[in-house]
């Protein structure tokens, strides 16, 4: 057998189901009876909700507020001081506070239907005054987005190391602001759920297009007031989630709620004008930036304030500091900076709220740092990667505590832009009057599969930051593998499988991993925050080993010799002078009880495996990138030519995988670079609302990403892997603008946005005229 464990680049198992489209998404289950939702949402970002006129034959198909009493409001807790935090019904009761929100529900045998009901359903609505920016929200007198808090700063924190030396050593000060933009997270399917009562299990069933079934769960036992054992939540095929299939989204407690009042299967499909004018958003991030530096580009101090535009309702369970709290520990990056100062400002305004988003703030903070770095070398007259060799924390200082707190645990990041470096120079672009060339580079590190501490350090619910596997060998020595988290476009499907062949010997071919159910998993939090190879990965080989034990047992009995005696090899047990295989294991153990001692049978062939990293650490992944543009100055246009990422996520399970997974992440990234924004007029009206207007890059916006990997192992994971999931999202804003700017440089302009749209080019070219 050729070797199919951790290191291996298989075919992904689950892809010839994905490509002769045999998946099984959430919009690919019929149920008899079944009735689709279409939602009355709100026209206003603020109104006072006067009444709410109804078909008069509506009957039990019109739904409100009113009708839903009982269901206790979506309420995230947080345990930041002073942090304000608004439980939202799922359906508006007396207020709407952005446009979108669910005022009605309107059920008919299919959506063209329910959605001709919802045009009947007529909100009074009385229009309040609205904030739709975080300058509008923070002006004197401003209308508060929830009157009850008397401000509309719902979350401010404060962290200083003390800076006053270091700023006194330095001679050289840099200051910016630095803003990204609201974006949509448009996963490739929209989200969705389907509910109905299993009257035999007397469960209500949540099929949910989720990252995290039992999270959901929790959720959905609080709000309804149900026990655990009385609500599966089941995900299905999973058309990528990116962060806003993690959070609950109030049309799963609606869904799972009508479909109990009525006895009926219920679903919601969202659909993409929903998704762009109706669904939680993400980012939009103001950072005021300043470095304390010496002359040859130290930076000796990091002062920040950091303001989110956070919308109107915290989302659960993240709340709406989440993006704050995250930007401002990682805002220090790869270098090693001796004082750091950080003011974070969350700020509620009529707009749909905050969703973390694949890698949550961190491409966020590393535009910040990363576009200041290059800021910093202007300034001082050197290279932009000479200035970043120099601040970056050499591999001789690992495990590095941060100035933030944070260890990081391994890798070489100086290393890691060297070689980017040396890729993006093999290959030379042609300059024109119409076609100014530059580089850019970045380098972040980034906290992968967060760990219990770090979860309660946010005060974020339910999320204990360890998870379990179970591994069920089955009578013929195939396996079973049950894990609660979801995979969605990850592979894990075959990763996890190649944990249990790296422990066992076992072929992935015998190999099942059933995930995404709470009635077939032990707990889990789910997919998100790169954790699942980590995390779920240390837990398949934790209970890969518990079986291993109990295989060579039955084998030593068989061969009268002691366990110790018998190796797991290539799925064989092989002891001093005989062997048997896995499936010869197992069958003795289920058909052959009478030949095996006691012990052997007492604690079965089933097991469950739990795991954390060493010391609740986290492993931290690192990469650095560069991207070559060529900048139209007339037109204000970007071209991508070169891309250029070269990362470290520890030991790769499946190298093959992990390349697909910094594609797919570079791809986003080049997105919220140069294209996606959800923009909003000033009395809060979203105006993407199809992709007509929001833009997100297809394969012509591509270049050839060229990939290169570095293999430090974490100290702290078994195996030593560390998280990629998110990883290749977080650079493409840093690097590219920096290129952007780079190829500028004669015109004197700066940008300091993100995505970088030919108006925001054209404006920093005309602002360096105006200069
Ligand atoms: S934004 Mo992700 O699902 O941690």
């Amino acid at each position: 057998m050729t070797h199919t464990g951790v290191g291996a680049s298989l075919p992904r198992k689950e892809d010839d189901r994905f490509l002769h489209g045999r998946g099984r998404y959430l919009a690919d289950i019929e149920m008899p009876r079944m009735l689709d939702v279409a939602f009355v949402r709100s026209p206003l970002a603020h109104a006072e909700i006067v009444g709410i006129e109804k078909p008069e034959e509506a009957g039990e198909r019109v739904f409100t507020a009113h009708d839903m009493d009982g269901v206790v409001p979506i309420r995230p807790t947080s345990n930041v001081a002073g942090h304000r935090i608004i439980g939202s019904p799922p359906m508006a009761l007396t207020r709407v506070r952005f446009v979108g929100e669910i005022i009605a529900a309107c059920l008919a045998p299919n959506r063209a239907q329910a959605e001709d009901l919802a045009e009947q359903v007529v909100p009074d609505l009385k229009e309040l005054p609205v904030v739709a920016s975080i300058d509008a929200a923070m002006a004197e007198g401003a209308p508060l987005v929830h009157a009850d808090w008397g401000t509309n700063l719902s979350m401010e924190t404060r962290f200083d190391s003390g800076i006053e030396e270091q700023v006194a050593r330095a001679t050289v000060q840099v200051t910016r602001t630095l803003d990204m933009a609201r974006q949509a997270m448009v996963p490739l399917e929209g989200k969705g759920a389907l509910a109905h009562f299993d009257a035999r299990d007397g469960q209500l069933v949540v099929y949910s297009s989720t990252q995290s079934p039992h999270m959901i769960r929790n959720a959905l036992c609080q709000c309804l007031g149900l026990q655990q054992r009385q609500i599966r939540v089941v995900a299905p095929d999973v058309g990528g989630g990116f962060g806003y299939k993690a959070i609950l989204h109030p049309e799963e407690v609606i869904v799972a709620w009508l479909s109990l009042r009525l006895r009926r299967p219920v679903r919601w499909l969202e659909d993409r004008f929903e998704h762009l004018t109706a669904g939680a958003n993400a980012r939009q991030h103001r950072y005021q930036m300043t470095a304390h530096a010496d002359d040859r580009g130290r930076i000796l101090a990091l002062d920040a304030v950091l303001t989110t535009d956070a919308g109107a309702y915290s989302i659960w369970p993240h709340t709406n500091g989440f993006d704050a709290i995250q930007a401002s520990g990682i805002l220090t990056g790869p270098y090693d900076i001796g004082g750091y100062r950080v003011r974070t400002m969350t700020v509620a305004t009529n707009k749909p709220p905050l969703s973390p988003y694949r890698a949550v703030a961190r491409p966020g903070a590393c535009f910040a740092m990363e576009t200041l770095v290059d800021a910093v070398a202007r300034a001082v007259g050197r290279d932009p990667v000479e200035v970043r060799l120099e601040n970056l924390v050499p591999a001789a200082a690992m495990p590095y505590k941060a100035i933030t707190g944070k260890e990081y645990d391994s890798g070489d990041y100086p290393a890691s832009l060297r070689r980017a470096r040396v890729l993006v120079d093999a290959v030379s672009s042609e300059a024109g009057p119409d076609r100014l060339i530059g580089t850019g580079y970045a380098v972040y590190t980034e906290h992968t599969a967060v760990s219990t501490a770090t979860i309660s350090q946010i005060g974020v619910q339910m999320m204990p930051g360890f998870e379990q596997a179970a591994a069920l060998m089955q009578p013929d020595g195939s396996l079973e593998i049950r894990v609660g988290v979801q995979s969605h476009g990850q592979g894990m499907e075959t990763t996890l499988a190649q944990i249990a062949s790296e422990v066992l010997g076992i072929d992935p071919e015998r190999v099942s991993v059933r995930h995404g159910d709470t009635a077939l998993s032990p707990y889990s939090t789910g997919t998100y925050a790169s954790r699942a190879v980590v995390m779920t990965g240390g837990a398949v080989a934790a209970a890969a080993d518990k079986l291993a034990f109990k295989l060579r047992g039955i084998a030593a009995h068989m061969m009268q010799c002691t366990a110790d005696d018998v190796r797991l090899e290539a799925g064989e047990l092989v002891g001093p002078g005989a062997s048997m295989t896995i499936e010869e294991a197992a069958v003795i153990w289920h058909f052959r009880p009478f030949d095996l001692p006691e012990e052997l049978l007492r604690d079965g062939l089933e097991v469950t495996g739990g795991y954390r990293p060493d010391g609740d650490r986290a492993p931290f992944a690192y990469a650095a990138h560069a991207a070559r543009v060529a900048v139209d100055p007339e037109l204000g246009t970007v071209e991508v030519l070169d891309y250029v990422a070269v990362d470290d996520c520890g030991t790769r399970v499946n190298p093959m995988i992990v390349d697909g997974q910094v594609l797919g992440g570079v791809a986003q990234g080049i997105g919220t670079a140069l294209f996606e924004e959800v923009p909003f007029d000033d009395q809060g009206q979203p105006l993407a609302t199809t992709f007509g207007d929001y833009s997100v890059p297809a394969a012509s916006e591509i270049p050839m990403i060229r990939l290169d990997h570095m293999e430090t192992r974490s100290p702290y994971t078994r195996f030593g892997v560390k998280g990629v999931g998110e990883g290749g999202a977080i650079a493409p804003p840093a690097a590219v603008v920096n290129a952007i700017n780079d190829a500028l440089r004669s015109t004197g302009a700066e940008l300091c946005a993100v995505p970088a749209t030919p108006r925001r080019v054209l404006q920093a070219i005309f602002d360096a005229q105006d200069r």
